[in-house]
């Protein structure tokens, strides 16, 4: 028998693991028929939000996005999602960035969809617009070879334009494929295993991770991580970007 006072989640000061079996549902209004899991937000000391969302019978979220951007993310099912005049039915692998102040209505939503979202409140940049609204299908983004190494491929989901300062990327190892160093850096990660398995190190702390695992990486969080097993480990990852680093 498993024993419930065992878990792989951490909540630490500057990274946290979040495995399924510590769910909590949270009520979101507007987000009707659905479970809500709030994975990661500002009470952990981070800069972003991240949710995962299950669908019920029938499930609507209807909102504004306001202040912040959401990034909604199709990790199994299938909805319609409309935002503004536009609206088209996505299903796995497909996504819809919101940008501010636009209203939402997601529906028809097949019953066990799970949505993954992303919120920033977003940073205006003078001299650029606030970006538009894009629809995407992860299998139309390319996916480059990351740093030289053939095991390593990076998909980037929104556009390199200065107008927007969140990126969302998908990154493939194949088995024993590793990050080539030790990334050191100001930007903040949220991030949701989409398939396998490996090993990440946070701040120099070792942690099995697999799919359905969620992390989050604050700012200067060391972070390598190593694929394991037998198949491809796959992530798709927040990052702030495009914005100036300091206020002094
Ligand atoms: O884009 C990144 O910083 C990415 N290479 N980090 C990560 O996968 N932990
Ligand atoms: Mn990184």
């Amino acid at each position: 028998m498993e024993i419930s006072a065992l878990t792989r989640s951490v909540v630490k000061r500057n990274h946290a693991v979040i495995a399924p079996d510590g769910y909590i549902n949270s009520n979101v209004p507007g987000w009707e028929n659905c479970t809500v899991n709030v994975i990661i937000n500002e009470q952990m000391g981070a800069n972003l939000c991240q949710t995962l969302i299950t669908a019920a019978p029938n499930c609507t979220l209807k909102g504004i996005t306001k202040a912040s951007q959401i990034f909604f993310y199709v990790v199994e099912g299938s909805t319609k999602a409309n935002i503004g005049n536009k609206g088209y039915t996505l299903t796995k692998g497909q996504f819809v960035y919101i940008p501010i102040e636009k209203e939402y209505l997601f529906e028809d939503m097949a019953v066990g969809t799970q949505l993954l979202t992303f919120h920033k409140v977003y940073e205006h940049l003078e001299g650029y617009d606030v970006p538009d609204t894009l629809f995407g299908d992860q299998k139309d983004i390319e996916g480059p070879i990351y740093m030289n190494d053939d095991a390593l491929r990076i998909q980037v989901l929104l556009p390199a334009e200065l107008g927007f300062d969140m990126a969302v990327n998908i990154f493939t190892y194949q088995t024993g494929g590793n990050l080539p160093m030790v990334e050191t850096h100001i930007m903040e990660h949220g991030l949701l295993y989409l398939q396998g398995q490996g090993i990440y190190m946070l701040d120099h702390e070792w942690y099995p991770i697999k799919k359905g695992d969620s992390i989050w990486m604050a700012p200067y969080c060391q972070q390598w991580f190593t694929a394991m097993g037998k198949e491809p480990a796959i992530y798709i990852y927040y990052k702030n970007v495009n914005r100036h680093p300091t206020t002094i």
